[in-house]
């Protein structure tokens, strides 16, 4: 296992249920829009990967959005800048990163491995989150940052794993996805990257396939599947990845 490959949104902090989805209704309103995406409807949403995308498809379904497609994807480009800068004042005001992330990045930067950003929201939204907990040289923790902005095809589709392997120099065994949602898996497994799975607010309840271990959070060791052989207190380790990373090689679930 020589690099790590985060998710941002649900893995690295809530920042769907927190961040997005409140700065989605703040653009609404700025523009004198009723809509208003409650927590139930917005995780229904979270089917359409991409935010002007999520956008598009929600008009389907409201009478009072432009007839037009035209003005449909003007719409929707104003609303989602106007998202991501609402997004970026949210997560400078306070955006906690989930427990067990930041001791984990700290711990696999001090063991020598590589570390990547995959993840296919916008960069902007990227920089805002890491540069509020990491600093402007946020950038440098990692070996390869790769956003929506950088991929023709967003997840579920696993093109954004095959340019962080590319640009990292590695195979797809080499390296562990950290996802929190079923089309993060999907586009890992589509890649070939070993995935596992911290569930997110969202995702609690999800049935999920084919990741080599799910859990709660990195912050505990229980509540695994598969389970520790040494569960206990504490967070999830390097150790305790590279014990789950070795079971994808054995179980044949990535032949
Ligand atoms: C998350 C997404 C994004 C965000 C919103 O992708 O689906 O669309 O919800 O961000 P990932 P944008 O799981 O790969 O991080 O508005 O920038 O799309
Ligand atoms: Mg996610």
């Amino acid at each position: 296992m020589k690099a790590l490959l985060w998710d941002v949104d649900g893995t690295l902090a809530e920042t769907e249920r927190d961040g997005h989805r409140v700065a989605f209704n703040l653009a609404f309103e700025a523009l004198g829009l009723p809509w208003r995406w409650d927590e139930v409807h917005y995780g229904r949403l979270l089917a359409i990967t991409g935010g002007r995308e999520r956008l598009l498809h929600d008009m389907q379904s409201r009478s009072d959005a432009p007839a037009l497609s035209q003005q449909r994807e003007a719409l929707a480009a104003e609303l989602h800048a106007r998202k991501n800068a609402h997004y970026a004042q949210l997560v400078r005001q306070g955006m906690p990163l989930r427990p067990g992330v930041r001791e984990l990045l700290d711990e696999g930067a001090a063991d020598g491995v590589r570390m990547a950003i995959t993840t296919t929201t916008s960069r902007s939204n990227v920089d805002a989150l890491l540069g509020a907990h990491f600093g402007p040289r946020w950038a440098g923790r990692f070996d390869a940052v790769v956003c929506g902005e950088d991929v023709q095809r967003k997840k579920p589709d696993p093109e954004v794993f095959e340019r962080a392997l590319q640009r990292l120099r590695l195979g797809p065994l080499e390296a562990l996805a950290l996802e929190d949602s079923p089309g993060g898996v999907a586009a890992a497994r589509a890649a070939h990257v070993p995935v596992l799975v911290t569930l997110s607010a969202y995702f609690e309840g999800a049935t999920l396939e084919g990741a080599v271990a799910i859990g709660p959070g990195l912050h505990r060791r229980d509540g695994w599947r598969p389970a520790l052989p040494d569960p206990g207190e504490g967070r999830i380790t390097l150790r305790d990845l590279q014990h789950w990373h070795a079971l994808a090689d054995s179980v044949s679930q990535y032949a």
